[in-house]
């Protein structure tokens, strides 16, 4: 009996374990797997990389993607956008030759200054010393000036004396000739405004204040694109931002582009911006309109003579002129010497002779400054300026025929 005992606790405890490691077996299987996996599976690059078709290396994708999408929306926008709308129309001005021709009529009253009164007087059957001295009063009052008129009128009273000259006409011929003589007809007045080397011809404009400088820019554009030559514009009068407004004006008009700077900016680093925009651009001349009011005449010829000094960084100022008021008569001289001091000035722009203005201002200013006056203006219109000629000018004074009609 003994003998049976063992063996059987033996059997009892072997199926025993052999449940206890079942029912082991059976608790494992029903628990989730332990997360040893995960690691390898996050390391495939594949799936971190962005989804096919993104840019690679850029994390914000948008940008690109709207891009494209934007710009057709923002494209129908922008086509009817007003632009072409606001382009000026560009003129077309009128040619220059015989300009002072067809605008004689308009010195209508420096004709009367002069024409009328000379007309009287030589009407008289002699030609007497009061006689003479009413000639020389009609050239004084039509501005000629003292100086001037005692010569031109020495000369006439020598040259009828010699031929003898009787009538009204030929009296009338001879101080034609006098006059036309005293305005240096052989002078050059052509504009220098053709680029040499290069470099685009560069025009300073100056002169006081109200004497017609932006007007006067403004028309002289549109002269040199008659001409054919392409302008840039700079507005160096930084003293009233209407100034740089009013030029730009004129020079929308004939297509021409405008430099321009802050109101109460530098005008000189206005002047060498608009000339070197002319350099860049390969234009054939560029126009500085400057102020004329400052808080006084010291503080506005200093600020010329550096805008002429600093515009010369680029070279040489081809033209520097003077734009004078006619109808300031004599006055007008006084303020010419004081700009000629610090502008090297090279020719005058006298305007306004369609007003109230004594043609004989003209004589007066090119003797006493021995500058050539080289444009007249005569008129507020755009094509209102004419490349001033001597012998037209003087017989539209005078009212007789113009000799050698341009
Ligand atoms: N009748 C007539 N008016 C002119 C002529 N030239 C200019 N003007 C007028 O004169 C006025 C002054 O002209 P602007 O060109 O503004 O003068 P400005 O020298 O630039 O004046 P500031 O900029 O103030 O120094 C304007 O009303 C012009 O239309 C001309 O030849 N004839
Ligand atoms: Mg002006």
């Amino acid at each position: 009996m003994e003998n049976l005992v063992i063996p059987l606790v033996v059997l009892i405890v072997l199926i025993g374990a052999a449940l206890v490691v079942f029912a082991v077996r059976r608790s494992r299987r029903s628990v989730p797997p332990q997360p040893s996996a995960p690691p390898t599976e996050v390391t495939t690059p594949d799936e971190v990389t962005p989804p096919a078709g993104a840019p690679t290396g850029v994390i914000v994708e948008p940008k690109p993607t709207a891009e494209p999408e934007a710009a057709p929306e923002a494209a129908p926008e922008a086509k009817p956008a007003p632009k072409p709308a606001e382009k000026p129309q560009v003129e077309v001005p009128e040619p220059t030759a015989g300009r002072l021709v067809r605008l004689r009529s308009r010195l209508a009253r420096s004709q009367n200054a002069l024409g009328r009164g000379l007309l009287a007087v030589l009407s008289r059957d002699r030609l007497d010393e009061d006689a003479w001295e009413e000639i020389e009063e009609s050239l004084i009052t039509a501005d000629v000036g003292v100086e001037s008129t005692g010569q031109i009128v020495a000369k006439l009273r020598e040259r009828t004396r010699v031929l003898g000259t009787r009538s009204v006409a030929d009296v009338k011929m001879l101080l034609a000739e006098e006059l036309t003589e005293a305005l240096d007809p052989q002078l050059d007045r052509s504009l220098r405004a053709s680029p040499q080397d290069g470099r685009p011809a560069v025009i300073l404009v100056v002169g006081v204040n109200g004497a017609g400088k932006t007007t006067t820019c403004g028309k002289i554009a549109r002269v040199l694109v008659a001409d054919g030559h392409s302008v840039v514009l700079g507005a160096a009068d930084t003293f009233r931002a209407a100034a740089a407004d009013q030029l730009a004006t004129w020079g929308s008009r004939v297509g021409a582009d405008i430099v321009r700077g802050p109101e109460g900016g530098d005008p000189a680093a206005v002047a060498y911006d608009a000339v070197k925009q002319g350099i860049d651009t390969g234009v054939d001349t560029v126009l500085i309109d400057t102020a004329g009011r400052l808080q006084n005449k010291i503080g506005l010829m200093d600020e010329l003579g550096k805008v002429k000094r600093v515009v010369e960084k680029h070279g040489p100022v081809d033209e520097t002129l003077l734009i004078l008021d006619a109808t300031t008569g004599q006055n007008g001289l006084e303020q010419a010497r004081v700009f000629m001091e610090v502008c090297d000035v090279t020719g005058v722009v006298l305007t306004k002779l369609d007003g109230t203005a004594k043609g004989g201002i003209v004589i007066a200013v090119q003797r006493k400054l021995g500058i050539p006056v080289k444009l007249v203006g005569l008129g507020e219109g755009p094509d209102d300026l004419a490349p001033f000629e001597p012998a037209a000018f003087v017989s539209a004074l005078l009212g007789t025929e113009h000799p050698d009609a341009v």
